[in-house]
């Protein structure tokens, strides 16, 4: 029997039972591996770590893209950093207002792959005449842009390592607040923190340099488990994520998308955070300076 066993963390992993693989290869980028499972469905991971499942992935997708696009309201220009799996795209083209959708994602390989082998994430999405898609690493998209602006900037990336980790520097927030328009909002991956703790501090400090509102929300995603996973949250516009649940429950109803996970009453749920959270919050990062 093959197996898959996640490197993620020291002392303890997940593993999963390879029904079939589709594909592996390292990639001019990431070591990827794209199998089946016969509950999950189909996985793909980078580098040793599960980035989505045909079974769950419906549950982080939906929380990235709606929060933050019906918490705005009036959404026309968003950025896509990573996502090369599509479904991110998938939901954030769902929103029919939406006028220009640009993704930045390092490693044309996993777009290609995935494309192939996980058709039903993105399905179809990368045909979506609104889309701009740019092969770029995002940090250097982010510092480059020049005069375009964004309403809703999503980071989907992978963990802070290998080609994920400028995607949680400081530099990295700080470009994302220059291009973002006012009043508009970015979230971002910003893993477990029952396992990754370090990294909500550190976001906190380093996107908490550049954002007015910086805050966290969350959802419970079965394959990254540890309990819950943490969005970093940055606006300059605090009244953002205290969108009413009349509101956001009119804009669900307008936008006509049927959600699996995603409510008005979910949305409003997912930024209270629990006490070891709020407690770790309080205390310094180990790194915070870059
Ligand atoms: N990227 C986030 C994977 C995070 C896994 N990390 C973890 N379990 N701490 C997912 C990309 C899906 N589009």
């Amino acid at each position: 029997m093959k197996e898959f066993q996640e490197t993620l963390y020291d002392s303890i992993s997940q593993c999963f039972r390879i029904d079939r693989m589709y594909f592996e290869h390292k990639t001019e980028h990431q070591h990827l591996m794209i199998f089946h499972n016969a509950f999950l469905g189909r996985v793909m991971t980078l580098d040793g770590i599960v980035q989505t499942t045909e079974r769950d992935e419906f549950i982080y997708h939906e929380m990235m893209a709606h929060v933050p696009i019906l918490a705005h309201g009036r959404v026309r220009d968003v950025l896509i950093i990573g996502g090369g799996d599509g479904a991110m795209l998938r939901e954030v083209c769902k929103h029919r207002d939406i006028e220009r959708i640009v993704m930045v994602e390092i490693d044309a390989e996993v777009i290609e792959m995935a494309r192939q082998y996980l058709p039903n994430h993105s399905a179809g999405a990368f045909d979506d005449p609104r889309l701009e898609l740019v092969i770029s690493d995002g940090m250097d998209f982010v510092r480059g842009a020049e005069a375009e602006r964004f309403d809703v900037i999503i980071s989907d990336s992978t963990d802070p390592i290998g080609p994920g980790e400028v995607l949680f520097s400081d530099d990295f927030y700080g470009q994302c607040r220059r291009i973002l328009k006012p009043g508009g909002a970015m979230a971002t991956q910003n893993g477990v923190p029952f396992f990754q703790i370090d990294e909500v501090r550190q976001t906190r400090e380093r996107m908490g340099r550049h954002f007015a509102d910086q805050c966290f929300y969350s959802a419970a995603v079965p394959t990254y488990y540890g309990g819950i996973m943490t969005f970093g949250w940055g606006s300059d516009n605090p009244e953002l994520r205290r969108v009413d649940r009349e509101t956001l429950a009119a804009r669900l109803a307008a936008s006509d998308i049927e959600t699996r996970y995603y409510t008005p009453d979910i949305h409003l749920a997912s930024f209270a955070l629990p006490k070891y959270l709020l407690d770790a919050l309080e205390e310094p990062a180990a790194d915070a300076a870059q």
